[in-house]
């Protein structure tokens, strides 16, 4: 059945019940794999029971009525399961009530048959497929060209993501805009009531950001020209706080003459759509995990040796472990070495070849039947500016010969079951951290809701995070990802944004003496897995 036969199905069956629905609840439903009948059935009870006036179904009612997991988490932090892998037998009881619960309740919504699950484990096809590699794309041009073209290239895919707004096609090039602040003798008598409604819009790259006594300015570039525009509005002062320099804005002006030129109207990040993310068929999970530090002396391999003989089985919670087809490791998987100074104290392995051995040794333990994804992270080897390409071959032989591991770069994006997986080391947190108040280390979920805001992964140019003169700028978001997979922090974080699932997979590496001196707190020893049936994430924790 087609997507449009299903949606004209959608649409009689609302309108034979005497109902209409709007054009953005359809967009939803159309998400809703299966059904469609049952939900709008009982949406429609709903609006009876509590005698609303209105015949007309819109999005919130179907985004009030699905028990959708992404949203239960957005309204409440932190709000998912704890399995412990250690746990007495009471908790293990607890536990496993728990997590059947969920399934039940999951079952009366989806409609997940038992059938289907034993389906999924004869279902032996790798259901996954790599939509986006840096690694492939890298290509560094130099020097300063390097960078003119990096920028441009931004501004280019910036420009298209704004294009899917409507009121972006107002939008006027700032050599332009600048020529309509500057007719000192405007004969607005002569322009038409349309004219004189109509605001002018600009969009381009943050230049910097000026918070004066009572008003922000801020500058941006859109390879017209640059443009400086004020505020003196606290809501938009605030939003002008929470943007960083070198993201793509649109800033809309009043076309009017009483007000001051170049006072903001209203100002708009490129953003997330607002949309239901995908969802496997059957119930399959995927492990999210990062940072292991291999070859530190505070790597922990106690910890970690829990993880793999639970992923082989011996353990608790086995209904997930039977359900995991893959494992994201989203890098630094060895500790390196030069990274910082003085790292070689805080070493166990001192060469980076006998920390991949140990790492290879690990990793081979992950069981075959799991499809394990590994990108790099600063820590790694290769090269260190953004994106970064796949850890290279030279150095880890043996992983590439791993029939199970798919070597990738940072960032990429993984369809996998249906669900559309991003993952970025995270470099780029430590600046966005460090420049957007009310951000700490503490909560990087929130750092991370600020990159999908800016559709950019590493927006701040200059700062602490390396990127490299490319051709192209790979760290745009162009594609909205279902999943964004983080580490980097070390410190686990589960939040959503807009029906993005955003995770921040914590550590391997109990505090170093550089994290004690900058205040972090690393919250290591625990797996992130996630349900993609319904992008539920459980925190299943390894520490004793
Ligand atoms: O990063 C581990 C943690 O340490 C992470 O929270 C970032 C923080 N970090 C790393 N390098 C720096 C610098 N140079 N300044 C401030 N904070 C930093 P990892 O990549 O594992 O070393
Ligand atoms: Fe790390
Ligand atoms: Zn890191």
């Amino acid at each position: 059945m087609t997507v449009n036969n299903n949606l004209s199905k959608i649409i009689s069956f609302v309108t034979s019940k005497g109902f209409q629905i709007h054009p953005d609840a359809l967009i939803l439903m159309e998400k809703i794999q299966d059904n469609y009948f049952q939900i709008i059935d009982d949406i429609l009870l709903k609006k009876k029971r509590k005698k609303e006036k209105s015949m007309v179904i819109i999005s919130d009612d179907i985004k009030n009525f699905s028990k959708f997991p992404s949203y239960e988490i957005s309204n409440e932090h932190n709000n998912f399961e704890l399995l412990n892998s250690e746990t007495s037998s009471i908790t293990e009881q607890n536990n496993k009530y728990k997590y059947d619960n969920e399934m039940i309740k999951d079952k009366n919504f989806f409609s997940i048959k038992k059938d289907n699950l034993m389906k999924y484990k004869e279902n032996i096809d790798e259901n996954f497929k790599i939509i986006y590699d840096s690694n492939d794309k890298i290509n560094s041009g130099e020097g300063v060209e390097g960078y003119t073209s990096l920028f441009r290239s931004r501004y280019e895919k910036s420009l298209k993501i704004l294009s899917l707004r409507q009121d972006s096609r107002k939008v006027k090039k700032i050599e332009i805009a600048k020529q309509l602040f500057n007719q000192s003798k405007i004969n607005y008598n002569s322009m038409s009531k349309e004219d004189l409604d109509n605001s002018i819009f600009i969009a381009g790259l943050v230049m910097s950001k000026d918070i004066k006594n009572n008003n922000y300015d801020i500058t941006i570039d859109d390879q017209t020209g640059l443009l400086t525009a004020t505020t003196y509005n606290e809501e938009l002062k605030k939003q002008i706080s929470m943007l960083t320099v070198d993201q793509m804005v649109m800033i809309e002006f009043e076309n009017n003459p009483k007000r001051r030129k170049n006072t903001i109207k209203n100002i708009f990040s490129l953003d997330i759509p607002d949309r239901i993310p995908n969802r496997s068929k059957s119930e399959i999970f995927s492990i999210l995990i990062s940072d292991l530090h291999i070859g530190s002396k505070f790597f922990m391999e106690k910890e970690f040796q829990n993880f793999l003989e639970w992923l082989n089985g011996n353990g608790d919670n086995k209904e997930i472990i039977s359900k995991i087809k893959y494992i994201c490791i989203c890098g630094d998987l060895i500790d390196g070495i030069g990274i910082f100074p003085n790292q070689d104290k805080e070493l166990l392995e001192k060469d980076s070849y006998s920390q991949m051995d140990h790492a290879i040794k690990i990793l081979s333990k992950i069981p075959k039947h799991m499809k394990v994804f590994l990108i790099p992270g600063n820590h790694d080897l290769g090269r260190r500016a953004l994106p970064q390409p796949a850890i290279p071959k030279k150095y880890a032989e043996k992983l590439y010969s791993l029939d199970n591991v798919t070597m990738l770069g940072n960032p990429c994006m993984i369809r996998m079951e249906g669900i559309k997986i991003l993952m970025f080391h995270g470099q780029s947190l430590d600046d966005v951290i460090a420049s957007i108040p009310g951000l700490s280390y503490s909560k990087p979920a929130e750092a991370m809701k600020l990159l999908l805001k800016s559709r950019h992964l590493s927006p701040i140019f200059g700062q602490r995070t390396p990127i490299a003169p490319e051709k192209e700028d790979m760290m745009i978001i162009e594609d909205v990802p279902d999943i964004l997979h983080s580490g980097h922090v070390h410190v686990i974080d589960v939040d959503s944004y807009k029906g993005t699932l955003i995770v921040n997979s914590g550590a391997w590496q109990s505090q170093t003496p550089f994290q004690q001196t900058m205040g972090i707190t690393p919250t290591p020893g625990i797996a992130i897995a996630i349900n993609l049936s319904n992008l539920k994430p459980y925190k299943i924790d390894f520490n004793n």
